[in-house]
C-alpha cells in the first residue's frame, strides 16, 4: 500500500507565501486522494502492488484498464512526495553546485529564474513546471500537464513547481504570478543540491 509521506514541517511552515490552509488542503486532501486512487488501481493488479512508485510510472506497458489511474495519480503521488521536500522553513537562498551549474548552463541565476518562472506561469490550465537533467546530464526547464511525470519523458526532476490552482487559488486566487514569485522565498536548495549531486554522481 502507499501511503502519504510525513510532511517535513507544520502546515503554517511556510507563512506568508505559501498560507496554512493551502497546505493543509494540499497535503491532507488532494496527496491523500492520490495516494488512495493509486491503491484502488493497484489493487486491480496484484501483480503491480510490489512496485514501487517510479516503476509504475515509468513502465511503459501498464494494463489498460488502469493506465490512466496510474499515470495521474502514480505521478500525482510522486510529484507531490518531491514537492513538500522541494520547499523549507527560511530557505529561498541558491547556493550549491547545482546553482553554479545554473549560472553556467542559463547565463546567470537570474535568467534561470526568469526562463523558469516564464514557464510556470504560460503553463497552460493545470500542470507542472520542472528543471531537470536531461539523458546527457544537462539541466533543461520543462513543462507537464496534470500530474505527467518528467520520470516518465526520460528526465529526472531537480526541482519542481506545482502550478494547479489548487496549490493557490485559496491565497492568490487568478495571480499565479504572485504565488511563482512567493515560491521562491521558500525553495529548499539543500534538498535540490541532494537531488543534483545524486544523480550526477
Ligand atoms: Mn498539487
Amino acid at each position: 500500500m502507499f501511503k502519504l509521506p510525513p510532511l517535513p514541517y507544520n502546515f503554517d511552515a511556510l507563512e506568508p507565501y505559501i498560507d496554512a490552509r493551502t497546505m493543509e488542503i494540499h497535503y491532507t486532501k488532494h496527496h491523500q486522494a492520490y495516494v488512495n486512487n493509486l491503491n484502488a488501481a493497484v489493487e486491480k493488479h496484484p501483480d503491480l502492488q510490489k512496485k514501487t512508485v517510479i516503476e509504475l510510472i515509468t513502465i511503459v506497458e501498464l494494463p489498460e484498464d488502469v493506465r490512466t489511474a496510474i499515470r495521474n495519480n502514480g505521478g500525482g503521488h510522486y510529484n507531490h512526495s518531491l514537492f513538500w521536500e522541494w520547499m523549507a522553513k527560511g530557505a529561498g537562498v541558491p547556493k550549491g553546485k547545482v546553482v553554479d551549474e545554473i549560472v553556467k548552463q542559463f547565463g546567470s541565476y537570474d535568467e534561470f529564474k526568469e526562463q523558469f518562472s516564464q514557464a510556470a506561469k504560460t503553463q497552460f490550465g493545470s500542470g507542472w513546471t520542472w528543471l531537470v537533467l536531461n539523458q546527457a546530464g544537462n539541466l533543461e526547464i520543462t513543462q507537464s500537464a496534470d500530474q505527467d511525470s518528467p520520470l516518465t519523458e526520460g528526465y529526472t526532476p531537480i526541482l519542481g513547481i506545482d502550478v494547479w490552482e489548487h496549490a493557490y487559488y485559496l491565497k492568490y486566487q487568478n495571480r499565479r504570478v504572485d504565488y511563482i514569485a512567493a515560491w521562491w522565498e521558500v525553495v529548499n536548495w539543500d534538498r535540490v543540491e541532494d537531488l543534483y549531486r545524486k544523480n550526477v554522481g
